[in-house]
This record gives C-alpha cells, sequence and structure tokens, in this order.
C-alpha cells in the first residue's frame, strides 16, 4: 500500500476521552471511530489487525479440529425462554421487538441457538465428538462501556461450542481447547494465563480464564510467579489424545493462579512467600465446561450405543476477538506509539522515502516495494512528500516491526538503513539483503 493512496486519519494530539494507553493510540493511529457509547467503526489500519488476529484465531481453531460456521447477530427470545436465560440475562440484553411484535434480542452469546442447530441435525452418538465455532459480532448493554475496544458494547468474539457424549469426552474438549489458546496466543506475541474463575450467567463449575498481566486490566489476579516461566512454544500436540492435552492443562493450571472471583487466602498462603504475586488482568479469553445445562431444557439428545437417549456434555469456549487489540497493545508499546508483534501487524514492513521526487531514491523505494509484494509480504511505502519526521513519527506510531529507510546519501553508498521497532536498533545494508532479512523474520512467522 501506498501512504498517498490509503487512509490513514492519524491525530496528533492525544484525545481527552481514552483514559488507557491502548484506546489513546489506537485513536491516534487512527484504527478505530467511536460510532457511539461502545460501539465502534474499524478503519483501514484497526481492521487490517483485527482480521489478522481472526485470521490465527481461524487457523488455531482448525488445527485443533473445530468446525466454522456463522451464526447471525439477532435471535429469537423464544429459544432462551427454553433455557430459562432470557429473563435471567438481565439488562445486559438488547432486546427488540420487530414490526410483527416478537421478541428478539441481539446476542450477547449464542449457546441457544448453538443446541437448537445441534438438536435439529444430531441424533446419535456416532456423529460425536463435534466442536463448532463461529467469530461473529456480540452486544452486551454494559452499564460502564470504557478503554475502547477493551469493554465494548458491541465486540467480536470467537465463540466454540463441544458437544459429547460423556463428561470424560467433553472435559477433553476443554483440556483442547486450553491447548489450542495457549497456541493463539502465543502468535500473537503475548503471554496469557490460564486462571481460575467464576462461570457468572454462562453456567458450569469447570472455568478457566486466560488473562494478560497487564496495569490497566480490570481483573484483579493472585498467581504463583512461576506460571509466568511457561511457554507453550512450537511443540508439536496430537489434539486427538486426551492424555496430551491433559498433561499440558496440569502443566499450566497445577501452580496457583486465580481471579479476585474464586481467589482463597488459605490456598494463595501455601505458595512460597517470595512468589506470591497479585497483579492487574485483561481477560482475553474464557473456556467453560457446564455439562447438560442446556442440552437437557432445550433437549439436545443422542442415541447411545445401547439405544438409550442421552443429553449431551457441552461448554463454550470464547475469545475476545476485539478486545486482543487493545490487550496486545498495552503489552506493547513505548512512548511514541505501538510496536506490533509479527505475527499479527498491519502492515509487515514500512518503507519511509526521505527525498520523495529525487529519481534515484523513487526508483529504489519501488523496487523495495515490489520486491517486497513479490514474496507475498505486505509494506506500507510513506511516499508522501513529507518531511523526515513526520514520516518517522507517523511509522513509530503505527508500530510496524521493521521499517527501512532510504535517501540519496546511502544510496550513493549503495545501502539503506534497517531499523527494528522493538529494539530501536538500525543498520546498514544493501537494498537485497535488506529484503531478505525481512523474508528471514516472517518465514518464521506467516
Ligand atoms: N459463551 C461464552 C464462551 S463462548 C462466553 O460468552 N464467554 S465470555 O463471556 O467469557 O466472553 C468471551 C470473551 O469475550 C471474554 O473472555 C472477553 O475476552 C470477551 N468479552 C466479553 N465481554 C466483552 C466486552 N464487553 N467487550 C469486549 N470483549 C468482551
Amino acid at each position: 500500500m501506498r501512504l498517498s493512496r490509503y487512509f490513514l486519519p492519524v491525530l496528533k494530539e492525544n484525545p481527552a476521552e481514552a483514559q488507557i494507553v491502548s484506546h489513546r493510540l489506537m485513536l491516534r493511529a487512527g484504527m478505530i471511530k467511536q460510532a457511539t457509547a461502545g460501539i465502534y467503526s474499524w478503519l483501514p489500519l484497526g481492521y487490517k489487525v483485527l482480521r489478522r488476529i481472526e485470521q490465527i484465531v481461524h487457523e488455531e481453531q482448525q488445527r485443533a479440529g473445530h468446525i466454522p460456521l456463522l451464526m447471525p447477530t439477532l435471535q429469537s427470545a423464544d429459544l432462551w425462554r427454553e433455557s430459562g436465560r432470557y429473563d435471567d440475562y438481565g439488562e445486559e440484553m438488547l432486546r427488540i421487538t420487530d414490526r410483527h411484535g416478537r421478541d428478539m434480542l441481539y446476542g450477547p452469546t449464542n449457546e441457544e441457538l448453538i443446541t437448537d442447530i445441534f438438536r435439529s441435525h444430531v441424533g446419535s452418538y456416532k456423529d460425536l465428538p463435534l466442536t463448532l465455532y463461529h467469530i461473529q459480532w456480540k452486544f452486551r448493554d454494559e452499564i460502564r462501556p470504557r478503554f475502547g475496544v477493551m469493554r465494548g458494547r458491541e465486540f467480536l468474539m470467537k465463540d466454540g461450542y463441544n458437544f459429547d457424549l460423556t463428561k470424560e469426552d467433553a472435559l477433553h474438549a476443554y483440556n483442547r481447547h486450553l491447548v489450542s489458546y495457549l497456541r493463539t496466543y502465543e502468535r500473537m506475541g503475548l503471554q496469557a494465563i490460564p486462571m481460575r474463575a467464576d462461570s457468572g450467567p454462562i453456567g458450569g463449575d469447570d472455568t478457566h480464564e486466560f488473562l494478560v498481566l497487564a496495569e490497566t486490566g480490570e481483573s484483579e489476579v493472585f498467581y504463583d510467579s512461576e506460571i509466568t516461566d511457561l511457554k507453550f512454544g512450537d511443540r508439536e500436540i496430537d489434539y486427538d489424545s486426551h492424555d496430551a492435552c491433559r498433561a499440558v492443562l496440569e502443566e499450566f493450571t497445577s501452580r496457583y493462579a486465580r481471579t479476585d472471583e474464586t481467589h482463597d487466602e488459605d490456598e494463595f498462603a501455601k505458595v512460597p512467600e517470595g512468589r506470591r504475586r497479585t497483579a492487574r488482568g485483561i481477560e482475553v479469553g474464557q473456556i467453560f465446561y457446564f455439562g447438560t445445562k442446556y442440552s437437557e431444557p432445550m433437549g439436545a439428545t443422542v442415541t447411545d450405543d445401547a439405544g438409550n437417549k442421552v443429553p449431551v456434555h457441552m461448554g463454550s469456549h470464547g475469545i475476545g476477538v476485539s478486545r486482543l487489540l487493545g490487550a496486545i497493545i498495552e503489552a506493547s508499546h513505548d512512548d511514541k506509539g505501538i510496536i506490533w508483534p509479527e505475527g499479527v501487524t498491519p502492515f509487515h514492513c514500512g518503507i519511509v522515502n526521505l527525498k520523495q521526487g529525487d529519481a534515484e531514491a523513487d526508483a529504489a523505494c519501488e523496487a523495495l516495494y515490489a520486491a517486497l509484494k513479490a514474496l507475498g509480504l505486505d509494506p506500507l511505502y510513506d511516499d508522501r512528500k513529507e518531511r523526515a519526521g513526520a514520516k518517522f513519527a507517523t511509522m513509530d506510531l503505527i508500530g510496524l516491526p521493521w521499517r527501512i529507510t532510504v535517501g540519496p546519501r546511502g544510496l550513493k553508498n549503495g545501502v539503506v538503513e534497517l531499523t527494528s521497532r522493538r529494539s530501536g536498533e538500525s543498520e546498514e545494508l544493501p537494498p537485497e539483503a535488506a529484503v531478505e532479512r525481512i523474508a528471514a523474520v516472517y518465514a518464521g512467522v506467516l
């Protein structure tokens, strides 16, 4: 993309309404615009990151064997009356009446809708196990939407639902989700720690939230500091193996790590004092096992191998896709702007032309731009007639991990400058070598 033709409405001033750094930087970098309280338009740069995050979520879900579908945002109230949640859900649910006087709602989550799909089409244990998921907008009429996309009213969520014959199989689905979430967040450059939590209106006893530690997080968390040393890394795992998935769950949940809802001072006191930590965290996902809470009242049954009709065991598993943008920025920025991890960056690399209009500099930039694109990379070329300082400030603000700076002086010596946004370190090298270096970085990421 050429910046002169892009739509990147960056702000020079700090917007007064933003209380935390991620919200401030998303507004300043022209990623989002508030439409009304807790509801945002995704401007091109923000939309690009949102799509990259979605892509990672899709890839990791499907790697774990989960099947994508798409359910609507608007739902009929009747289904929610069947599960008993229509009255229970409270004021967070946006209720709508259509022209025929029928009660509708904008889905805050989809347990009822997916259970209805399941009961209409699945009748035998032979069709299990089954996990279906989608990435769709949700609406929760939060009393205090705040912090930009972190606590929105309309927000994008990946929600997945497993259907299993037995509790044991459903717990395997739970463990499998935990493993795939660890991989998902690590690919985004995040450490998200599974912590024992409360299940709230979704229900069930088994639930873990995934928290990214950050001072601005809304949850208070208590944990054994050893847990922060754990990494999933690039290990291969057989998602069909109950033992392999359970072993990962045990590894990542055996140390004390809880949100304030389930915190237990006596248990916490058993952690050696030097390792006890109290901090704040951003909840970027949650997994639940709730057994037959929905399948029983809604009649989602299968015939088992003895010919009996039994309600299926279910769980649901969510990732806060739009919230993740805020969480990643909270975890990765400096005073100049965002620092995108390579896995989610909107553009792989920036090209800054120090002297737009200079025949040689223009030609060198065009050649770099073409070479990067030919490798399947997505560069952003700042081809505007602007001062170098302004170009650098924009690149730093929008946080592309790599920048190639091209100017007549360097070109005389056959070099351009390659700069890492994260370390700030620069290196002079021939243009072809800079392209190779960037290609090598992304070869391990894409
Ligand atoms: N049905 C289950 C799992 S599919 C469910 O709804 N879980 S949840 O309530 O925990 O939401 C899943 C994730 O959505 C949360 O972990 C959080 O990251 C994100 N989320 C929840 N509320 C909001 C909100 N108001 N704004 C942005 N993201 C949110």
